[in-house]
């Protein structure tokens, strides 16, 4: 029989409420202990909670029991909203490490037991851990469809189909030597599952867009040594996050802000000074620019506009050319610069800046345009989807196969489907899963 688990499920003392949660079969003897005036089973009340051996009042709180297997973990479920002082939790949290048959939760043990009582799938509790590392709106919004089940039930109304299909075929394998068989049943199979690859293949391509969200909207700039890079990266942030000098070469390493734009994160990376260098450190700063770009989803090349030297090559291939340090010639609206560029922006010109967030938000949302249908954003589940999608061409396009192999790279593309709401073989990928958790949760 699980053990009775229990953790502070609130976050950072103090605060106005504390919320204590206590998980297992023990929850009816924990309530009769400390709070002897509430009955477990009553949805909600008012009670004293009290020290058991001396028999005094430690808090007054609401009391919530929920009684399984109608609760979150599936089990037996006792919520203690008590004041959130720090005395006041860590008082209720030693009476109940005296009862025995108590134990402190680990890191998302509340999750796994709801996991393991077949309450959320894993699609779900990934949905989950998302949810509460949410930081933006667009993350809030693909977390709680998770959470509320849409990649479940999908991936169950694949799996059910495939099944029928299989059976369809095993029906036809089983029945080949009879002549009075119509046709070959077969064939049905092979235009649903042109069906499902199709689907498939639509929520694999979406799936970038999901990482992005999940992931944040990467941007990067470059430029030539003292372009300003540092200074718009501290502009951006709203503090000193990076070291500004005159002298170039001054960044080495990459720098990383994060920022809510729009209601998307956003994360913007400062680089070295793109240049010749001999220098070993600044050789592996550059390496690591160049590192940066690739993998961002925006690039923007920053060049002074007292900078008379030609432009380098990258410039061209960034996804904006932007004019740095504008206040030093008269460019905004009067001066044609020689070269062709997105924007001009000054850093004593919050206005130019102002710009130039637009012009990165505008972008990141475009990014993720159309994200209402995306369901999966994880590697995991880019990686499952993919392979059953591999799997299942491999049945459709077998047509010289036996019926045997197609039926079993079918069963294959299944099992990856299966992986994905954890019903099949995933004892390791769930400690990894798990680990994402706090305590409490
Ligand atoms: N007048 C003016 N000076 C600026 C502006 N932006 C940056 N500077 C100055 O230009 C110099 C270089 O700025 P940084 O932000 O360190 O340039 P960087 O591109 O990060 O340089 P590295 O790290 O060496 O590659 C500093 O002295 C800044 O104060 C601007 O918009 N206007
Ligand atoms: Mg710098």
């Amino acid at each position: 029989m699980a053990e009775t688990i229990y953790a502070l499920s609130s976050g950072g003392l103090p605060s106005g409420v504390a919320i204590i949660r206590i998980s297992g079969p023990d929850c009816h003897d924990v309530i009769e202990c400390i709070c002897p005036e509430f009955e477990f089973g009553k949805p909600i009340g008012l009670s004293g909670i009290f020290d058991p051996e001396q028999g005094n009042l430690v808090d007054k709180g609401l009391i919530l029991t929920f009684v399984g297997p109608h609760s979150f973990t599936g089990e037996d479920i006792v919520e203690f909203h008590v004041h959130g002082g720090r005395a006041v939790v860590d008082a209720v949290l030693a009476l109940l490490e005296k009862i025995d048959g108590l134990r402190h939760a680990e890191p998302g043990e509340f999750t796994y037991r709801a996991f393991e009582n077949g309450k959320l799938d894993l699609t779900q509790v990934e949905g989950l851990a998302d949810l509460i590392a949410s930081e933006s709106e667009a993350q809030r919004k693909l977390a709680i469809e998770a959470v509320g089940g849409r990649p479940r039930a999908l991936l169950e109304k694949w799996l059910y189909q495939l099944v029928s299909m299989r059976s369809l075929i095993e029906a036809e394998i089983d029945f080949v030597d009879e002549e009075d068989i119509p046709g070959s049943v077969s064939d049905q199979v092979w235009s649903q599952l042109e069906i499902m690859i199709g689907e498939l293949d639509q929520h694999l391509a979406s799936v970038n867009t999901g990482q992005i969200i999940k992931n944040g909207f990467r941007v990067t700039l470059l430029g030539k040594p003292n372009a300003g890079k540092s200074t718009l990266l501290n502009c951006l942030a709203g503090r000193d996050v990076a070291i500004v000098t005159d002298i170039p070469g001054t960044t080495r390493d990459l720098l990383e802000v994060r920022l809510n734009l729009g209601g998307q994160v956003i994360i913007v990376t400062d680089t070295a000074g793109i240049h010749k260098t001999d220098d070993l450190i600044e050789k592996e700063g550059v390496k690591r620019a160049h590192q940066s770009a690739e993998t961002s989803d925006m690039t923007i090349w920053l060049h002074a506009a007292d900078d008379k030297l030609s432009m380098v090559n990258d410039a061209t291939a960034a996804d904006l050319l932007v004019i740095s340090k504008a206040d030093k010639v008269v460019l905004i609206e009067t001066t044609k610069f020689p070269i062709d560029y997105d924007l001009a922006i000054s850093s004593l010109n919050e206005e130019s800046i102002e710009k130039l967030v637009n012009r990165i938000s505008q972008a990141a949302g475009q990014s993720v345009s159309g994200s209402e249908d995306i369901l999966f954003s994880r590697q995991r589940q880019k990686e499952g989807l993919l392979a059953a999608y591999n799997a299942l061409c491999k049945a459709k396009n077998g047509v010289t196969e036996p019926l045997e192999v197609r039926a079993e790279n079918m069963r294959i593309a299944s099992d990856s489907l299966g992986k994905l709401i954890g019903r099949v073989d995933v004892e390791d990928i769930l400690g990894r899963i798990f680990s994402e958790f706090c305590v409490g949760k």
